[in-house]
């Protein structure tokens, strides 16, 4: 990569003039986007140390420098490519993988990568507000890294709408920066990233299990036979890495510190009156973000899902793994909803590829829940356990939309709903009551907002009281 080109990137951009020449277009209207979508108060004077990824060996990775957020080098990066790669499931099975799109797979193509784009400035405007909110330098510091290379991931999506997709893919590169989360015109196309994020503790749920929805997804279209967003998907999972640590550490030391605030008031005081977040509250916005997250594998019985999965597409996570490739005459035995009525079905596996993705999601949530529980039975908790509810609770898209369960999966008449919902989901008060203990942000390097326990150790090696981000002189 020469680090002097406008957009650094290691796809040789500076052969392809047109393709050069595209992206430059598109770029000042980027920036325009991120200069009034992106962190709200912190563009102008504050200088931010951040990762770039400058090449995707673990060198130029590993590039740590202080950046004013406008002035993030945003590149293109693809993983190496793999010799004689081949066309790992479907009914393409081995054959070469694509370096072009083919017409017949165009529309759905565009679908995918759409889709995956829009979320990746979908989740730097719902967090735009945290930062005058924030609970420590440290953390403003993530927020911002997660940020930036959420706006990262979106320059990988709209390299390959510009690189293969023609004009077509040109205006849905431009649409991709017209739409607002949350906005009734125009909003994101899935549902969960037009959800509000005012509090760090939904932003650290968030970067929990709505990012690892990214690992789930990005490590489907890994497997993808079109050999370009298999590359850059690839990528991209390395820096989803850092998001997934943000989130489940930044709730880890929410817990620690409401253990530790248990523990000094003889287990008994509420931690509410001594400023720290209680278990119950942090139980019900893992409730929310999971079942959001969830709701973002699609329908238990897809169409659409069997097709990616004929057609190579997109695979399912870690595809090696799996046995058979094709999945012709397998059945995957689920719950579903039927006229109102739960009952057990067997249905084709092809059909099933949203649930088997689900499935492997709930895996990878459930390692990180029982991690925070260690936390607990390291403080001595005996009488508090986090868990997932189950698949059925609180969900807006699949066949358990508009029926009402409760955790445990068990139905619920609509009165019974709307009574206990509090019970079980954030209600206003929870998020007045966040509010209050966030309203003042901890600016001071080394210093945390009595909510949190600092983290075990700094940035790159830094100590924790390092000036993450500091005002420029
Ligand atoms: N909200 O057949 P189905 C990330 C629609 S996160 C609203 O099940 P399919 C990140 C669907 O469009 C990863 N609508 O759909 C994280 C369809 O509409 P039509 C993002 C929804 O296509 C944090 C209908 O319902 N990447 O990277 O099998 C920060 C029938 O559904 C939703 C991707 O999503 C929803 N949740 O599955 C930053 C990968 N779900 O055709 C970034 C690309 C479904 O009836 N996307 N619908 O009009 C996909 O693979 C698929 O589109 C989905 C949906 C898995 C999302
Ligand atoms: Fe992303
Ligand atoms: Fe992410």
């Amino acid at each position: 990569m020469i680090s002097s080109e406008r957009i650094p990137n290691n796809v040789n951009l500076s052969d392809n003039k047109r393709l050069q020449r595209a992206l430059e277009h598109w770029q000042p209207k980027y920036i325009q986007w991120w200069k009034d979508m992106g962190p709200s108060g912190f563009q102008d004077y504050h200088q931010v140390y951040v990762r770039t990824a400058t090449s995707v060996d673990p060198e130029g990775w590993a590039h740590f420098e202080y950046v004013k957020l406008p002035e993030y080098r945003w590149g293109i990066f693809l993983a190496e490519p793999t010799a004689d790669r081949r066309v790992g499931f479907g009914d393409l099975m081995g054959q070469p993988v694509w370096q072009e799109v083919p017409g017949e797979f165009r529309n759905p193509l565009r679908r995918l990568i759409v889709t995956q784009g829009d979320t990746e400035p979908a989740s730097v405007e719902q967090q735009r507000q945290l930062g005058s909110r924030c609970p420590s330098l440290y953390d403003l510091r993530n927020l911002f890294q997660v940020n930036v290379e959420e706006g990262r991931h979106l320059w990988a999506m709209v390299y390959l709408l510009h690189s293969y997709f023609g004009r077509d893919g040109r205006d849905e590169a431009e649409e991709l920066l017209e739409r607002r989360s949350g906005n009734s015109d125009k909003p994101r196309i899935l549902q969960a990233f037009n959800e509000p994020i005012t509090n760090w503790l939904d932003f650290f749920m968030f970067t929990m299990f709505t990012d690892r929805d990214g690992k789930s997804q990005l490590l489907s279209l890994s497997e993808s036979s079109l050999d370009p967003l298999s590359r850059t998907t690839r990528f991209m999972l390395t820096e989803e890495a850092h998001h997934m640590f943000v989130g489940e550490t930044g709730v880890a030391r929410i817990i620690e510190r409401a253990c530790q605030l248990m523990k000094e008031s003889g287990y008994s005081e509420d931690v509410r009156k001594l400023g720290g977040i209680d278990l119950p509250t942090i139980q019900k916005h893992i409730n929310q973000w999971f079942t959001l997250s969830l709701d973002l594998h699609g329908s238990e019985v897809s169409t659409n899902a069997a097709s990616y999965f004929a057609n190579g597409l997109k695979g399912r996570a870690k595809e090696e793994t799996f046995e058979d490739h094709l999945v012709l005459d397998q059945i995957y035995r689920m719950t579903l909803m039927e006229e109102g009525k739960l009952d057990t079905r067997e249905v084709p596996m092809r059909n099933a590829m949203n649930e088997v993705l689900r499935d492997w999601y709930v895996g990878d949530c459930a390692k990180g829940v029982e991690r925070w529980n260690k936390l607990l039975e390291h403080y001595g908790v005996k009488d508090f356990q986090f868990r997932l509810p189950d698949r059925k609770f609180n969900r807006g898209i699949g066949m358990f939309a508009g029926f009402h369960f409760d955790p445990d999966g068990r139905p619920l008449s609509d009165e019974e709903w709307t009574r206990r919902k509090d019970e079980w989901l954030p209600s206003d008060k929870d998020e007045e009551y966040l509010q209050s203990i966030m309203a003042t942000p901890v600016f001071e390097p080394g210093k945390f907002a009595n909510y949190i326990a600092p983290p075990r150790r700094g940035i790159n090696h830094l100590p924790i009281d390092f000036e993450y981000v500091r005002t420029e002189q």
